[in-house]
């Protein structure tokens, strides 16, 4: 029925099938052998959490080819756990800052030399996407299984490290909440939510640069600004003169948040690979570990929350103080859970009501980045407005694993509908459905395939 539905509703003509065989070929299109280019020109790498999504979209398509991109990723850790934000492709220029200015390899102790990476994190998305390979395997013979089973053996080791990185060197008041000490690894680079701890950011003398980006996205309104820029570029220098030392960063860098949108996907990761390490006769330990962390996290999560609206909030490290901002972070609680049923229902209320997915203005009813009644709201500047297929994709995930069918196939419908373009892009002006910033990006794509699969 819904498939149906789809085959109809494409507002600029593509049907499910021909969307479907579009983005297929867009993933075989920035694949770059063991690594799929987060977009083609913008980001010729491999980033941490695009990495997870593409792994999803990857997934129905080559089960094998799937487990490859995890592993590429994961070969990259460090030896401290973290999974760096960005795995440079060798010998690949275009994007900037590279891995002459990051330079982890000879500044940071537990950086590999091989392949080269960032200093930073993003957000832990990667067991979702273990979670969807294992369950696409079990739909093929016993060659994929045994692909996907291998994998995790593996990796379990791996995995089960990322998450102790971050909940023992991350969680750095020890109170279930992540800290962050750049935008970037919020993955919601020029948010609303980051503004007032930037203030606090002054860049000092550091060499010069030149932004690649602008090349790529001609009208500069949909990046951020150069002083945005200038203070993402000075927090690079500060972490190189700290070594990327987890302690120092801790207590030297000049932007430093507890992310609550970051921590909320921890938790519900955590619970995620716990479930896997059950199924799969992983040690006791690790699986109690795993689901320790959930709930400190999800209580972390639910501290943050307002009584009544049961909106989530960020929190300053370095102000000591409270960011609360009219975006999609205040929702973080709906994905791990834990609010109090009255709560939870006005949160889902204020989700699904005017100030988001339900204003009368939205082409589709996806939640924008930013709400458009809120006077932070930009609607075509990259984080502060415009709709990011991707998060539409997780929320419709999450919903369905909290049991909310409806609300998540709602999701996926608008999603598709908006994606029903074939533009494939970053992400869309909200009212007019305008696709901005880079096309053919490959986790638009690969939320398409996991939709359409
Ligand atoms: C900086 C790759 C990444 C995403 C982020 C998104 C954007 C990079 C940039 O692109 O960030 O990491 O140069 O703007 O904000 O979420 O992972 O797609």
């Amino acid at each position: 029925m819904i498939r149906r539905k789809l085959e109809c509703m494409g507002d600029r003509g593509f049907t499910s099938t021909q969307l479907a065989a579009r983005a297929a070929y867009l993933l075989r299109g920035n694949d770059l052998g063991t690594m799929t280019s987060a977009a083609p020109r913008l980001y010729p790498h491999m980033w941490s959490w695009d990495a997870a999504f593409v792994s999803v979209g990857l997934a129905p398509l080559s089960v094998e080819r799937a487990v490859v991109e995890l592993d590429t990723l994961l070969s990259a850790q460090w030896k401290n756990g973290m999974i760096p934000h960005i795995v440079f492709a060798n010998g690949v220029d275009g994007y900037f800052p590279g891995p002459a200015r990051w330079e982890t390899g000879q500044l940071a102790a537990h950086a590999p030399t091989e392949p080269q990476t960032s200093g930073i994190t993003q957000p832990p998305v990667h067991a979702i996407a273990v979670q969807r390979i294992l369950d696409h395997s079990r739909r093929h013979g016993r060659t994929t299984r045994a692909v996907a089973e291998e994998f995790l053996d593996r990796r379990w080791e791996n995995l089960v490290r990322w998450h102790r990185w971050l909940a023992e060197a991350r969680d750095i008041e020890d109170n279930g909440r992540i800290a962050l000490f750049h935008g970037w690894e919020s993955g919601m680079d020029n948010s609303p939510r980051w503004d007032a701890s930037y203030r606090n950011v002054v860049a000092g003398v550091m060499p010069p640069y030149v932004r690649e980006d602008h090349a790529v996205i001609t009208d500069a309104s949909q990046r951020p600004t150069n002083n945005e820029y200038d203070r993402y570029i000075w927090l690079v220098e500060e972490m190189k003169h700290a070594g990327y030392d987890d302690a120092a960063l801790a207590t030297k860098m000049s932007f430093a948040v507890e992310d609550v949108f970051v921590s909320a996907v921890f938790a519900m990761a955590c619970d995620v690979l716990a479930t896997i390490g059950e199924e799969h006769s992983k040690p006791n330990s690790d699986v109690r570990e795993l689901r320790g962390w959930a709930e400190k996290f999800r209580k972390g999560v639910i501290a943050t929350t307002d009584q009544r609206s049961g909106a989530a909030r960020d929190y300053d490290l370095r102000a000591g103080r409270w960011i609360s901002t009219d975006t999609i972070a205040m929702f973080a609680p709906l994905l791990c859970g834990g609010l109090a049923r009255e709560q939870e229902r006005t949160l889902l209320r204020t989700f699904e009501g005017t100030r988001f997915c339900g204003h009368p203005d939205l082409r589709y009813a996806v939640p924008p980045s930013t709400s458009p009644v809120s006077r932070d709201f930009r609607p075509r500047e990259y984080w502060r407005g415009p709709v990011w297929p991707v998060i539409t994709w997780l929320f419709s995930w999450a919903f369905s694993r909290r049991g909310w069918a409806e609300r998540s196939l709602n999701l996926r419908e608008e999603g598709l509908r908006q994606a029903s373009d074939g533009s494939f892009a970053e992400y869309y002006e909200p009212f007019t459905g305008e696709p901005l910033g880079s096309m053919q990006q490959s986790w638009t794509a690969a939320a398409v395939l996991d939709w359409l699969g």
